[in-house]
């Protein structure tokens, strides 16, 4: 275990026990400070440290140095995919991949998503076309993608929303029969596996967003992966203005490049992918026990017999529970518990897309009961048990009393 991760063993923290106790009702709050969702997940100090005098001392910053190389062979490894290309945010990553496949017109994408999915399209002047989601997966639902089919058509961007994979075989195969190009945005989805294969080796290309709040951070980073040589080439060249060599502008291109200390942190953080996970896994666990005895709650859980992250706890207020969602998270901000309503309003009611299409609800119905009954509660390495303990002991007052 590193030494930023708490041990499971750090002291008890406040229980409440009615609804008197509440810190909307005037009590003091349950954490002095704020505790959130998307802490980082930080490895080891002191081999950051040393990584960061071997650059410092190197006089190499950026630009392919010797540690975006070993990282981008360490990525490769990891997921056990040919080609890693690694960028500055999983943003540029999306639209550099999005350029490199040459989508234009319309492409289709999940609005139950982090607007940047969206964005990425909108910025190159792409329609992003929003299909309805499945309730039970929150990912895209297959039927929903073949009916926004049109002849503008040339993509689908498929999210693995919380590390849960995609319909990728469903989707794979609408692609085909579409000729339409597949990527997968894998923001969340580091270190999970489908059928056996890390995410990452499917459809054209897979991104990642190795952001700060991400279950691997490179404290802002992002990658493209693919088993694909010409477009991997393809995508060295845009990520680096299109350069082949001194001199040699053979592409367009913009500046995609991850910086020496970003693949520092990196390295650093692979090495504790393991205890990341435990960790996730331990809050999950924990999370769940509770949860699950609480009716009106429902926490999302992951296939047990594929890799997972469990940095997401997703939890869905359901109409039976005594409170709404929106109630359930003022409470809980105001024990300094910031639960996070990802991903509402969904994209669709966002600007640009709002005033564009102000109709797309009308075939998103998905995604907005979803949206509007999703909270996602604080976990990764730096919540401890104990924090979890009290934060459930919130939930189960407001599910047993009926506040007036
Ligand atoms: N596709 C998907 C599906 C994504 O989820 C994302 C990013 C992307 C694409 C784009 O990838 P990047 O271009 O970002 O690499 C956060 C992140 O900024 C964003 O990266 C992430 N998704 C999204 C789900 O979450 P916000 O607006 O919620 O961030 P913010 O600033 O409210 O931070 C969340 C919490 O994390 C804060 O309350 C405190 C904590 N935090 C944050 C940072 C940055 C820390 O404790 N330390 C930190 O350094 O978007």
């Amino acid at each position: 275990m590193n030494d930023l991760v708490h041990p499971a063993g750090a002291p008890p923290t406040k229980l409440i026990t009615t609804h008197r106790d509440l810190a909307i009702h005037g009590a003091a709050p349950l954490f002095a400070t704020p505790l959130h969702v998307g802490r980082p997940n930080i490895g080891s100090t002191k081999a950051f440290v040393e990584r960061a005098r071997t650059i410092l001392e190197s006089g190499w910053l950026s630009n392919n140095g010797p540690m975006l190389v070993e990282f981008e062979e360490r990525i490769k490894k990891h997921l056990g995919v040919a080609h890693c290309i690694a960028m500055c945010n999983g943003t540029i990553a999306l639209e550099i991949a999005i350029r490199a496949l040459d989508l234009q017109g319309e492409v289709i994408v999940p609005s139950y998503t982090f607007v940047a999915t969206a964005h990425a399209l909108q910025w190159q002047e792409i329609t992003p076309i929003f299909a309805d989601i499945d309730p039970a997966t929150h990912n895209l639902d297959p039927h929903a993608v073949q009916r926004m089919i049109t002849p503008r058509t040339t993509g689908i961007v498929g999210v693995h929303l919380w590390g849960r994979p995609s319909p990728i075989e469903a989707l794979t195969e609408i692609a085909t029969a579409n000729d339409l190009r597949l990527v997968f945005d894998a923001s969340h989805g580091f270190g999970c596996s489908h059928g056996g294969k890390m995410l990452g080796n499917f459809g054209d290309c897979e991104i990642f967003s190795f952001h700060a709040t991400k279950f691997f951070n490179t404290f802002e980073g992002g990658a493209v992966v693919t088993n694909n040589p010409s477009l991997a080439e393809k995508l060295r060249l845009m990520r680096n203005f299109g350069f082949a060599g001194y001199d040699n502008v053979i592409y367009p291109g913009t500046n995609g490049k991850m910086t020496e200390i970003a693949a520092a942190m990196g390295l650093t953080n692979l090495e504790q992918l393991g205890d990341f996970v435990a960790c996730n896994r331990r809050n999950y666990n924990a999370y769940k026990r509770e949860i699950e005895s609480l009716c009106g709650l429902r926490i999302l859980r992951y296939d047990e017999t594929q890799q997972a992250n469990f940095q997401y706890i997703v939890v869905e207020v359901m109409p039976e529970f005594p409170v709404s969602r929106d109630r359930l998270v003022d409470v809980l901000h105001a024990e300094n518990v910031l639960a996070r309503k990802y991903f509402w309003p969904g994209c669709h009611n966002m600007e640009p897309y709002k005033s564009h299409y102000p109709h797309a609800g009308l075939t998103l119905a998905n995604t907005m009961s979803v949206s509007e009954r999703v909270v996602v509660l604080p976990s990764g390495s730096t919540v401890t048990p104990h924090e979890i303990a009290s934060i459930v002991s919130v939930l189960r007052v407001l599910a047993s009393d009926r506040p007036n």
